[in-house]
C-alpha cells in the first residue's frame, strides 16, 4: 500500500494523534448540559444555550442546586436512580422545566458520571413521535436476526444490518465500515437512497479516524451528530471550577465532534450523521456509519435501539466471521495430522513434509516453501532459487523474530525480494531450533483499490498562530491505486498453522538431538571401554604372556636334552603364538589411540609424515628392493603423527602383497574441490574387488597368515585416521597387476568443514 501517514507513521500525525478530543469542553446546541457536584446536586458548570433554551442566564443557574430546577416529585425519583449501581435504570428519565407561568418544555435526561467522578446531566428535547415501543423494537429486531440467521456469508449477513439499520432509522445512507489491520477501511455493505453515489467497496485512509476518536468509539458506542453546520456551544466556566481541569465528556452524548469532523462532513455533503461501534474482543472491528444529506435527530431510545442491534447483531456478525475460517481452519488441522504421519513414517522429518499429499504448501496455501535445516535447503513448489534464499535467511536472523514473521509485501521490507517478486511477495516464516526456518512463499497479485479521495493527500495541514492546523480533504473523488509488490494477505488461521507446525517439529528436532547425544554418549562409553580394554590388554595381558613365553623358553632350555624334535617344535609353534599375541595387543592399543579427541589438528607438512614412514619402513624396502616415488606434498589440516602411521601402514602393505616383480610404489596427490586426493599405488597381487570393502574392517584378513602375516588391522587403523580426519578412504585394484590406496582430507581440515556450516 502507498506510504500513508498512518498511526504507524506518525510523521504527518502527530498533532493529530494528540488532538484531547474528549475534553474539547463544547456541545452541540440541540441540548443542554450540566455538570453536578455530587451529593448536593450543585450546578457546577452549565452549557451557554442554557438562556435560550431555559430562560435562565448562565450567570444565574451556576449558584443553583437541580432542585431548583426540577419539582420534589421528579427530584425524589432522580435521587433514588442515582443511588443505584447503575445509572441505566434512570436512563432516559422525562424531566420537564417550566420555562415561565404553566411553559413547560419536556426532555429526555441522561445522566452518567465522568472520569473524573461528576455527574453529567444531558437534556435532549424529547421528539414523541420518533420513540418506539420496546416490544415493537423487539419485534423489529427479531426480524432482522431471523433473517440474518439464514443468509449465508459475511458480507450478505453486512448487507442485512445496514438494511435493517437503515429501515429502522430512515437515514440516507447507511455504511458498514470495516477496519483492516493497518487501520486503514473499507466499506463493505451500503444501503442508500438511490440516486446517491455508492462507496461500496471504496477505502479510506487511516487518519480519516484519528487514535483518539477511535478509542473513544471504544467505551461509548453510539454517536449522533443532528446537525453538522450548526454553531456549537461552550460550557461555562469552560473549565471545571473545582477540579480547575477541563471537563471529560468521552461520554457525553451531546459532546461536539471535533471541528476537522464537522469540516470532514461538510467536504463529503453530508447534513448529519450516526455512528455505531463494533467492537470484537475489546477492539474497535468496524462502525455502521449513518449518513443523511440534511440534518436529522434521532430520539435518545431509537438510538439505544440501534445501539443494542449493533450489538446483538454484531455478536451473531463476528461468530460468523469466526466460523467463515472455522471450516478452513478443521481442512488445516487434517493436513496438520496428514503431515504429522507422514513424518512420523518418513526417513526424516523433511521428507514427510515434501514428499507426500498433501504437503508443507497445503498447510498455508503456499506457492512455494523451504526448509532450511543442517545448512542445506529442501524446496517444494515455486521458491526463488538458492542463492537468493541464503541471504534471505540471513536477513530473516536478523529480524529477531521469535517463532514467526510473516509479511503480504516481502519487497517493501527486503528490496532483494524484488528480484524474485512474482514467486515472493508474500512470506511467511517459522524458526526451528537454532537459525532453522521453514518458509513459504506466495506471489505478487497487482490489486486495484478504489480510495475515497487521494490517500496521500489525506489532509492538509496550514500554519496559523504559530499552530499546525490540519484539516480533511476537500474531494472525496474515486482515487484509484494499484497494489504491487504484495501477495494476498497470510489468514490467521494459517499462521496459526505454521505455528502449530513449529510446535510439531521443535519436538522433532529436539528429540532427535536427545536421540544424537544418546548415542554419542553411548559412542563415548565404548569408545572408553576399548581404551580401558586396550590398556588392560598391554599392562595386564602383556604380564603373562611374557611368564608363558619365559617358562616355554626356560622348559627348552632346561630339558633341551630330554625333548623330542616334536616337542621342540610345539615349542616353537607356542613361542610363535606369544608373539603374535604381543603383535595383535600392540595393534590395538595403536587402533585405539586413533582417537579424534586426543588430537591436535594443526597445519601439518605431509612431507614430513612421509618421510618419517620411509624411515621407519627403510629395511623393509631395502629387503624387497622396492622403488618409491611421489609427488610435491601439500601441507593439511592434520596430525601428523597419525598421517605417518598412515603412509606407513599403507606402504608397508604395497610391500607386503608384492608380485614376483620389484616392488614399484608412488604415492601422488591431486586437489579435487575442497579436499586433497592421496593415492598410493603399487604393482603387486591387487586385491579381489568384491572384498575392497571388508580389508578395512577390524581383523578381517584375505589371506592366511602363513600366506601374510599380520594381524588384519592396518587397514582398519588407516580408515580411522581417515575418518578421523573427515576423509575418505577407498581401494581401486586389478587382481594380479597392483592396487591404489586412495585417500581424501579436506583442505580446512575439520576446522575449515565447521566454518562452512556444514554438520560434523
Ligand atoms: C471521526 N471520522 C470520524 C468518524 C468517522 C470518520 C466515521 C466517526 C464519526 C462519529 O463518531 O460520529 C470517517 N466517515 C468517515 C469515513 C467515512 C465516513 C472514513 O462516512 C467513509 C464513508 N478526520 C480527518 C482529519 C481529521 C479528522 C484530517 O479526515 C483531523 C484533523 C478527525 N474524525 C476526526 C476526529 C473524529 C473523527 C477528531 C472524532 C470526532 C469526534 O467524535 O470528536
Amino acid at each position: 500500500m502507498v506510504n500513508i501517514k498512518t498511526e504507524e507513521n506518525p510523521s504527518g500525525l502527530k498533532d493529530l494523534d494528540e488532538q484531547p478530543i474528549h475534553i474539547l469542553s463544547q456541545i452541540q446546541p440541540h441540548g443542554v448540559l450540566l455538570v453536578l457536584e455530587e451529593p448536593s446536586l450543585r450546578i457546577l458548570q452549565v452549557s451557554s444555550n442554557v438562556e435560550s433554551i431555559l430562560g435562565i442566564s448562565t450567570e444565574i443557574i451556576l449558584h443553583k442546586y437541580l432542585e431548583d430546577l426540577l419539582d420534589p416529585f421528579q427530584m425524589e425519583r432522580i435521587e433514588i436512580g442515582l443511588k443505584q449501581d447503575s445509572l441505566d435504570f434512570i436512563n432516559p428519565t422525562k424531566i420537564w422545566i417550566r420555562i415561565k407561568g404553566d411553559d413547560y418544555v419536556i426532555f429526555d435526561g441522561i445522566f452518567h458520571r465522568n472520569s473524573s467522578g461528576y455527574l453529567i446531566l444531558e437534556l435532549e428535547p424529547t421528539t414523541s413521535q420518533e420513540s418506539i415501543p420496546f416490544l415493537s423494537f423487539y419485534h423489529l429486531a427479531k426480524i432482522s436476526i431471523n433473517q440474518l440467521e439464514s443468509s449465508s456469508s459475511l458480507i450478505d449477513f453486512c448487507q442485512i444490518i445496514v438494511q435493517e439499520v437503515r429501515k429502522i432509522t430512515g437515514f440516507d445512507r447507511v455504511m458498514l465500515y470495516k477496519f483492516d489491520l493497518d487501520g486503514h477501511g473499507e466499506v463493505i455493505a451500503e444501503e442508500k437512497r438511490e440516486e446517491m453515489e455508492p462507496y461500496l467497496g471504496l477505502h479510506y485512509p487511516a487518519s480519516d479516524i484519528p487514535k483518539p476518536a477511535r478509542k473513544m468509539f471504544s467505551s461509548n458506542w453510539i454517536r449522533l451528530i443532528p446537525d453538522a453546520a450548526t454553531e456549537l456551544v461552550q460550557l461555562f466556566p469552560e473549565i471545571n471550577p473545582i477540579s480547575h481541569q477541563p471537563t471529560d465528556l468521552t461520554y457525553s452524548i451531546l459532546r461536539s465532534a471535533s471541528p476537522c469532523h464537522l469540516q470532514y462532513l461538510h467536504n463529503m455533503g453530508v447534513g448529519s450523521s450516526l455512528t455505531i461501534s463494533l467492537i470484537k474482543e475489546g477492539k474497535l472491528w468496524g462502525l455502521i456509519a449513518c449518513h443523511h444529506l440534511t440534518p436529522k435527530y434521532v430520539s435518545y431510545e431509537l438510538r439505544k435501539a440501534c445501539e443494542f442491534l449493533g450489538r446483538v447483531i454484531f455478536s451473531e456478525l463476528s461468530e460468523r466471521e469466526d466460523t467463515e475460517d472455522y471450516d478452513y481452519r478443521i481442512q488445516l488441522n487434517q493436513i496438520q495430522s496428514a503431515l504429522i504421519d507422514a513424518m512420523s513414517q518418513a526417513e526424516n522429518f523433511i521428507d514427510g513434509l515434501t514428499q507426500h499429499q498433501p504437503n508443507l504448501l497445503d498447510l498455508t496455501s503456499a506457492q512455494g516453501a523451504a526448509i532450511y535445516f543442517g545448512g542445506k535447503f529442501t524446496l517444494v513448489g515455486e521458491t526463488p532459487p538458492e542463492t537468493d534464499l541464503i541471504l534471505l535467511v540471513q536477513w530473516l536472523q536478523k529480524q529477531n523474530q521469535k517463532e514467526v514473521f510473516y509479511t503480504n509485501s516481502l519487497p517493501k521490507l527486503y528490496s532483494d525480494a524484488q528480484g524474485f517478486k512474482a514467486i515472493g511477495s508474500g512470506l511467511l516464516a517459522i524458526s526451528i531450533s537454532h537459525k532453522n526456518y521453514v518458509i513459504w512463499f506466495r506471489p505478487e497479485v497487482i490489486q486495484t483499490v478504489k480510495w475515497g479521495g487521494n490517500p496521500h493527500q489525506a489532509f492538509e495541514t496550514s500554519q496559523a498562530e504559530g499552530q499546525v492546523l490540519l484539516s480533511p480533504r476537500k474531494s472525496f473523488e474515486q482515487w484509484k491505486e494499484t497494489l504491487r509488490l504484495q501477495s494476498l494477505p497470510w489468514k490467521q488461521v494459517e499462521i496459526q498453522a505454521a505455528l502449530e507446525l513449529r510446535k510439531t517439529l521443535i519436538n522433532i528436532v529436539l528429540k532427535q538431538a536427545d536421540e544424537l547425544a544418546q548415542l554419542a554418549h553411548d559412542l563415548e562409553l565404548s569408545n572408553s571401554d576399548l581404551k580401558k580394554f586396550a590398556y588392560v590388554a598391554s599392562h595386564d595381558l602383556q604380564e603373562p604372556l611374557n611368564q608363558v613365553v619365559n617358562y616355554v623358553q626356560l622348559l627348552e632350555m632346561r630339558y633341551h636334552q630330554a625333548l623330542d624334535d616334536d616337542a621342540k617344535q610345539f615349542i616353537n609353534y607356542a613361542v610363535e603364538g606369544v608373539s603374535l599375541m604381543q603383535t595383535l595387543i600392540d595393534d590395538i592399543l595403536a587402533y585405539s589411540k586413533v582417537d579424534m579427541q586426543r588430537i591436535e589438528f594443526q597445519f601439518t607438512e605431509v612431507q614430513t609424515a612421509l618421510d618419517r614412514a620411509l624411515i621407519n619402513l627403510r629395511k623393509r624396502i631395502a629387503e624387497n628392493q622396492a622403488t618409491i616415488t611421489y609427488d610435491p606434498m601439500p601441507n593439511v589440516l592434520g596430525d601428523g603423527t597419525q598421517l605417518m602411521q598412515l603412509f606407513q601402514n599403507l606402504i608397508a602393505n604395497a610391500i607386503k602383497f608384492r608380485s614376483a616383480k620389484s616392488p614399484e610404489i608412488h604415492i601422488g596427490v591431486k586437489r579435487i574441490e575442497e579436499a586433497w586426493l592421496f593415492s598410493v599405488e603399487d604393482n603387486g597381487i591387487g586385491i579381489d574387488l568384491q572384498f575392497a570393502e571388508r580389508i578395512f574392517i577390524i581383523f578381517q584378513r584375505l589371506h592366511t597368515r602363513d600366506e601374510y602375516p599380520g594381524t588384519g588391522m592396518g587397514l582398519a587403523i588407516c580408515k580411522k585416521i581417515i575418518e578421523c580426519h573427515r576423509g575418505k578412504i577407498w581401494v581401486e585394484s586389478k587382481l594380479g597387476q597392483g592396487s591404489t590406496f586412495y585417500f581424501t582430507i579436506p583442505v580446512g581440515g575439520r576446522e575449515g568443514e565447521r566454518r562452512n556450516g556444514r554438520k560434523i
